[in-house]
């Protein structure tokens, strides 16, 4: 009797969750912000391997942000080449070195990419870090299925990413029904 009413309630909740995952989608593809080296930011670490230890739990791609805490005057971003990177050199400084923090370096190629303090004795400290970029996700690739055959050898990474993509977009929606079946389930 009372299960019409109670069916439009859930179907709203259940339109309320669909809105809500929609946005944490959109959210989760976009550019994300990594803060270099956590709560303990940009020093000398505690240990050689601190920061490639930090790199290696975060996922680079083109469009996300790196940001540098630092005490201003005490270390500088100095971003350089692999060389410069292995030798503490900054004599193949790419650009120019910040100086202030917090410094934001936007990360708009893929690829390595590598920044050392540029404060004589840091970087040799292992005040460095190296970052793998990963070319966009989502969204700004061309797609793919589209395409017709490409040359074997050459879209290798590309296609891996997009498989990799299309199993992230999957899991989620698997959650998003889940959640709204226990929404429908639990109002009714
Ligand atoms: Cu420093």
């Amino acid at each position: 009797m009372g299960s019409g009413k109670g069916g439009k309630v859930s179907w709203s909740v259940a339109a309320l969750m669909v809105a809500l995952v929609a946005a944490s989608l959109a959210l989760e593809t976009a550019a994300a912000t990594h803060v270099v080296g956590g709560s303990t930011g940009w020093i000398i670490p505690p240990n050689s391997s601190f920061y490639s230890d930090w790199a290696s739990t975060q996922t680079f791609a083109v469009g996300d942000t790196l940001v540098f805490n630092f005490q201003t005057g005490s270390h500088t971003v100095d971003k350089v080449t692999k060389s410069g990177y292995d030798d503490c050199s900054t004599s193949n400084l790419i650009g120019s070195a910040i100086t202030t923090s917090p410094a934001s370096v936007p990360l708009t190629t893929a690829g390595d990419h590598y920044f050392i303090c540029g404060i004589p004795g840091h970087c040799s400290a292992s005040q460095k870090l190296s970052v793998t970029v990963a070319s966009s996700p989502t969204g700004a690739s061309p797609p793919t299925s589209a395409a017709g055959p490409s040359p074997p050898g050459t879209d290798g990474s590309s296609a891996a990413t997009s498989l990799l993509s299309g199993f992230r977009t999957a899991a989620t929606f698997s959650l998003a029904t889940a959640l709204v079946f226990a929404a429908s389930f639990f109002l009714l």
